[in-house]
């Protein structure tokens, strides 16, 4: 009787670790959601007919580049009221560099496909 009860309670632990083992392999790539405020950095790329990042976040005084990489003309034109200027019509190669000084959300577009549009956010 004595043997019969370890047997069954080796068995049980032998059970609880393979559980265990199988509960902390996964949950090895969480925690990579992509920020819902704009990205960070000075550089948008144009290519495929859009603005990459779509939102970026400077902090006012920040030079932006955006570098145009498509075969099609693209351009940067503020949309309302806005201190970033039209740039002129460039395609892959360009870039075009405006420095933003007022903190606020600044909206643009590309005034040859009205649908490319993106935002810089400006902090103080
Ligand atoms: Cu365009």
């Amino acid at each position: 009787m004595a043997q019969l009860r370890s047997h069954t309670s080796a068995f049980a632990a032998g059970l609880l670790a393979v559980t265990l083992t199988a509960c902390g392999s996964d949950g090895g790539d969480g925690g990579t959601a992509a920020p819902t405020a704009g990205a960070a950095g000075d550089q948008v790329e144009v290519q495929g007919f859009a603005y990459k990042p779509e939102n970026l976040t400077v902090k006012a005084g920040t030079k932006v580049t955006w570098t145009f990489k498509d075969d099609a003309d693209h351009n940067v034109e503020p949309v309302g009221d806005a201190e970033l200027t039209k740039s002129p019509d460039l395609k892959s190669g360009g870039t075009y560099s405006f420095t933003f000084t007022k903190p606020g959300m600044v909206k643009y577009r590309c005034s040859i496909h009205n649908y490319m549009t993106g935002t810089v956010m400006v902090t103080a």
